[in-house]
Formats: C-alpha cells, structure tokens, sequence
C-alpha cells in the first residue's frame, strides 16, 4: 500500500504530490507513501498559522494542553503494533526496535503532559523593601522543529510534546526520509484536540523549509536534530535572525573496557551500542577502546557476537540489523570501510549482503589495529561500522576517549567503581554510561552533548523548559498594605 502525505498548515490538509517517494530500504521496489515537497510560500503559510494561533494556545490552561499531549500518547501506545511496522517500513529499523521506538513516544507524550502540569514560578522577597520579585515562566512563541529521519517519531515527539506543553506553536519539517511516522504523529495530535495553526506539519527539503524556519523573524526558535554540517548552518542562520537555538549534531562515542570489566556484559554493551539501529544514532558506540589485558579475549568474543547478527529485511522478526537508510548512506559507509583499510585498520564484515528482497544490506564491521589519528576515529560514520583502539591502560583509555572534537555520549565497562566514578568526572561527554551502550537513553532525563556534538540547552526531561520556556522577572511594589 502507498500512502499519500500531505501538509497540515492552519488545521486544513494540504494537497497530496508525487515529488518524493518514501522507499522501503528494505526493499526498494515497496514504495511506502509519497510525499510533496513544499516551496518557500507554504513555509510561510505555516509560520502565520503558527504565529496567529500562538497567543491563544499561550494562554490555554496546563489541564488543556495536558489533555492533548494524554489524548496523543493513549493513541500512540493502543496502535503501537501498526505504528512499529510503518516505522520499520519507511526507516529500516527491525520491528523489534521499531515498535519500542513508537512506545517511547507514547511515554514521552505523557511524560510531557505532566509536565505542562508542573509549570510554576519562584516568589522572592525583593532587596528594597515592600517590594516582592516573581519569577514566572512563558512560551517562547514559535518554535520551528527539524527533525533526522533515524527516529522518525521519537525525536519529533521529544521536541513537539514540550514545545506544546510549554504552550508554544510549532512549525514541524521531518525528514524527507521518512515523512510517514511524522505524519501520523502530527495527525494524532491534531485530532487529540490541538486549535488550528497551533501544530502544523510542512513536508519539504532543508534548502527551502527548513531555511524558511531559520530565516523567518515570525519564528521564535528553531530545534534541529541531524548531522553537525546541516546543524551548524542551522545555528549560524537562527542566530543571525536572532532565533534562540538548539542543536543535537554528531558524536564518535568512546566505550571504554578496562581488563576488569565483566567479558560478557561489555562485549553485549559494545554490540548493542555499534550495531543497533544498524549504527545509525548519533550515540552509537564507534570507538571501543580497549585495555591490553583483555584486548584479545574481547575482540574475538564480540567478533563472534557481531557475526552471529542476522541481517535483513526489517519486518523479518529474526532480523537484528536492518538495512542501511538509503543509497548514499550507504556509499558513505563503505567509503569509511575502504578509507580505514587504506589507512592500516583491519576490516573484519562489512560486506554486502542479498536477501529476497532488494535492500541495502550491510554486515556489521569491526576495524581493528586502529590508533587515535585515523579517519574512522576522528569522523561519524553513522552505519554499522566500529573501530577498536588497542590501550595500555585507564589513563590512556581516558585520553583516547577525550580526543575527539565531539562529546555526546561517552561509556566505560569496568568493576572498579573508583574507574566508574573518576571517568563520569573527567570524560568530556554530555552522557556517560557505566556498563550500558552509549546509545539507548532514558525519556524522562536531560539529553545532549558537550564540544561539537550539541549547541544550546539540553533537551529531554524537565531541563526542556530552558529552551522551550522563557523566562520573566516581575517586580512587585504593592503600594500601600
Ligand atoms: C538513543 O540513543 O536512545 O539522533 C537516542 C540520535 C539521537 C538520539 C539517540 N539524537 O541518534
């Protein structure tokens, strides 16, 4: 069955359009929907929507914005099972995944429904006397959203629920990739009980949609999600247009194995970490960097482990990696494979592999014999592809880890709690992992990065009210009491 997408601008569905085909990376020749590429004006459109419905929606009561974002995930979690399965149609992502994916973003709705309950504000006594100082939080007022195609209904729903819930109006681009589970995310809301104009979905490019967003004066701010070049364009052309921003970009996350780790536990960590999601996360475990002492025993265990990972067709219940997005993921994939042959890794999988179905297969890789300086340590490759460092011990495992220009997530596998506890100090990282993959984080805490991996406040958890709210400070002089 092929799907037709459409716009949502000011609560009317816009025209359906052939312009772009969501093809099922799992077999190209299943076409998912196709979906219309807007041009600048219908970004504009949406942004007035936007702005007209915001001061209403502002203004609407906690318990009115609760009840959508309630409405949204009780949808959301009773057609988890047909949500799951488009998701693993349009992305690629095993079913498994998928649908756990779709029940992230029913707990994440109603995380931030309880959320839109516990705004409050701070009453301080004023230093001159009389006076009292309040402290109240506000909408920020129109917030663009721009999102990866790698969780097509999580990452919107983290950035959506807490814009709504904050009560700002959002203009929404997904990724043209996988504009499916977006769609069905922004007509769930809409129809949970959302005014007109307050949400609207614009399906188009970044060239032209997503630079309408950080070029407009009517847009407040603009959340992004993607990779460190679009999220740097993002930030520079938001700020000129003195948009507040935010951007989660890139990572290259260390995972540490001390010789004392617990062999099986890292090895699962690792393997979960680097190919889950076929790779594709920006908190993908991509450099395993590990101690002499366990070195040998880990490498031959976790190549086992990868080798035993059945890759194929998304809806296959016995698949464990999915393909790869798309055609040129996939050429970028194998680009980073032959570079860190050339450049002296050893390259154990990697290969193209046929299933019944067209699809862009990979087998995971492992690059081993690599050091510090190689390109498959120093750039993101985003498919399943993980490099291995051979280290004398913790201090250097340390300074390995740290020598990356990125610093989203950084994981350790130890016993030792004072290695635990001294790597969550020093490792320069937004999220560290002690004995978990890097990937994989909860819905309900702060979620971001350090150095070049995020910009702006972090998102996720109640710290999402530092960029989805603003802050006012009202002096009071009662006069006479
Ligand atoms: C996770 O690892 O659970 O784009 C989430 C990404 C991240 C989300 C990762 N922003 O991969």
């Amino acid at each position: 069955m092929t799907d037709r997408y459409r716009s949502l601008i000011d609560g009317r569905w816009g025209a359906a359009s052939d312009a772009v085909p969501n093809v099922n990376p799992s077999d190209l020749d299943d076409v998912v929907g196709l979906a219309p590429s807007a041009d600048a004006a219908t970004a504009q459109e949406a942004i007035a929507a936007a702005r007209a419905a915001a001061p209403a929606w502002g203004d609407s009561t906690p318990e009115t914005r609760a009840t959508v974002l309630e409405t949204a995930s009780s949808e959301i979690r009773a057609r988890q099972g047909e949500l799951g399965t488009l998701l693993a149609r349009e992305e690629g992502k095993p079913i498994a995944e998928a649908t756990a994916e779709v029940g992230r973003a029913a707990h994440l709705l109603r995380f931030f429904a309880g959320e839109a309950l516990r705004i409050g504000g701070e009453l301080i006594p004023s230093v001159r006397p009389g006076m009292s100082v309040e402290v109240t939080r506000e909408p920020v007022g129109v917030v663009g959203v721009i999102t990866p195609w790698n969780f097509p209904i999580a990452i919107p729903t983290w950035k959506i629920a807490p814009a709504l819930a904050w009560g700002n109006a959002v203009v929404f681009k997904p990724a043209e990739s996988t504009p499916g589970s977006a769609e069905a995310l922004v007509d769930i809301l809409h129809r949970a009980g959302l005014p007109a104009g307050v949400l609207n979905l614009v399906h188009g490019s970044g060239s032209v949609v997503g630079q309408a967003l950080t070029g407009s004066p009517d847009v407040d701010a603009v959340t992004f999600t993607g990779s460190v070049g679009v999220g740097r364009g993002v930030v520079a052309s938001a700020a000129a247009s003195g948009q507040r921003v935010q951007a989660e970009m890139g990572g290259k996350n260390p995972m540490v194995v001390l010789d004392d780790a617990d062999l099986e536990l890292a090895v699962e960590a690792c393997a979960n970490g680097a190919y889950f999601s076929t790779g594709q996360r920006c908190t993908a475990s991509s450099r395993l960097i590990v101690t002499a002492g366990i070195h040998d025993r880990f490498v031959e265990r976790l190549t086992e482990r990868m080798r035993g990972m059945r890759v194929g067709h998304a809806l296959d219940p016995a698949t464990v990696v999915g393909p790869v997005v798309d055609e040129r993921q996939l050429e970028q994939d194998l680009r980073y494979l032959r570079t860190a042959a050339e450049e002296g890794g050893d390259v154990i999988g990697g290969e193209l592999v046929e299933r019944a179905t067209r699809g862009h297969f990979l087998s995971p890789a492992l690059v081993l014999g690599t050091t510090p300086g190689m390109t498959i340590n120093r750039e993101e490759v985003f498919g399943p592809v993980a490099s291995v460092i051979r280290v004398a011990d913790y201090d250097e495992a340390l300074a390995v880890a740290n020598d990356t220009e990125f610093g989203l997530s950084a994981g350790i596998c130890t016993t030792s709690l004072a290695a635990a506890k001294h790597f969550s100090r020093r490792a320069q990282a937004g999220m560290v992992m002690v004995n978990a993959p890097t990937a994989g984080v909860d819905y309900h805490v702060p979620f971001g990065g350090s150095k070049g991996s995020s910009y702006g406040p972090r998102e996720q958890g109640s710290y999402a009210r530092e960029f989805f709210s603003t802050v006012k400070t009202t002096y009071v002089n009662p006069g006479r009491v």
